[in-house]
């Protein structure tokens, strides 16, 4: 296979897009990739401060150094999760975060949840007896919960995250197979600021998971191999290897996918599910908005935690 645009052997072959691509190329090609979807989808602007939450894996990793090379002012924040899995999970994701900002002269606003909150997520998630067995029900309303606060709290004007395509499409896929329409309506790359919720974007989000690797890969960015912990077994882990299945048959399919169901959504397609919003209030602790008058789940969640904890 010989490079597209210089004929030197190639090191990526994108059969999905019937593209192959020596080293120098495909580390320019990623980044001219993530600044058009970036514009296409209007994300933001160089005179944007941008947060990206870095969990230590390619994704993130990857696109802090992509949205630094495009110029634009990004910092990081890494969430420290508490989840050791035997072999340190937590610790050696915070390692390679701190070693990549350091290696850039990049900040990282380092939140950990044992530190805020008093107890890590897996301890939380057993005393609030929220999720079956598993801490990812606590982890998701922890992450989403910090990576707002902080941008907020910190005057960010977006928050990015390293979804890529293979994320979203397993996303879309279990929304699809349920018919959540109101799932549905709010999926996609750029979630809008609304009352006291930090404008999300996703610039990976049309980028395949193995491109992300071979980025990373060739850009030399070191990040953690392993999963979480408890990632194993998990619903969206089968949703991404039946996609990989019809991807291997089928190259373009995951794209076709997601990318059809992205103009069917433009189109208004599910627009009668977003019409039907719910009220929110602000949580009269974290003025972070809920659905039910009081507490927000996290804070909830917490405070059943430290009732737990007084009582015993
Ligand atoms: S939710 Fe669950 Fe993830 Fe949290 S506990 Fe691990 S697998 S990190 S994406
Ligand atoms: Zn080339
Ligand atoms: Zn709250």
């Amino acid at each position: 296979m010989k490079c597209k645009k210089c004929g030197a052997k190639a090191s990526v072959n994108m059969r999905q897009h019937k593209l192959a691509l020596c080293k120098e190329h495909y580390l320019e090609w990623v980044p001219e990739q993530a600044e058009r979807f970036i514009k296409k989808y209007d994300m933001f602007t160089h005179g944007d401060r941008i947060l990206v939450a870095v969990s230590g894996g390619k994704d993130s990793l990857s696109l802090w150094d992509i949205l630094v090379r495009l110029g634009y002012q990004v910092d990081g924040l890494y969430l420290g999760l508490g989840i050791d899995g035997g072999f340190g999970y937590s610790a050696e994701s915070h390692r390679l975060a701190e070693q990549f900002a350091t290696q850039h002269g990049l900040t990282l606003h380092v939140v950990d949840v044992e530190k805020e909150y008093g107890q890590p997520v897996p301890v939380l998630s057993e005393m609030s007896h929220r999720g079956q067995g598993k801490p990812c029900a606590v982890c998701g309303l922890a992450k989403r919960h910090e990576m707002n606060r902080v941008a907020r709290d910190l005057g960010y004007d977006v928050l990015a995250t390293g979804h890529n395509l293979d994320d979203e499409a397993a996303v879309l896929f279990g929304n699809t197979l349920h018919w959540s329409g109101d799932y549905l309506v709010r999926q996609g790359p750029v979630l809008p600021e609304t009352p006291g919720l930090a404008r999300k974007v996703k610039p990976l989000c049309r980028f395949y998971e193995r491109e992300m690797t071979a980025y990373a890969l060739l850009r030399g960015i070191e990040y953690i191999y392993e999963e979480c912990p408890f990632a194993e077994g998990s619903t969206s882990i089968y949703y991404k290897e039946v996609l990989n299945r019809l991807e291997n048959d089928r190259p373009g399919s995951k794209l076709t996918f997601y990318l059809r169901f992205l103009e069917a959504r433009a189109e208004g397609l599910f627009a009668e599910q977003g019409g039907r919003a719910q009220e929110l209030h602000a949580c009269p602790n974290c003025g972070q908005p809920t659905t039910a008058p009081g507490l927000c789940s996290f804070c909830r969640m917490i405070e059943k935690v430290r009732g737990e904890l007084r009582a015993s």
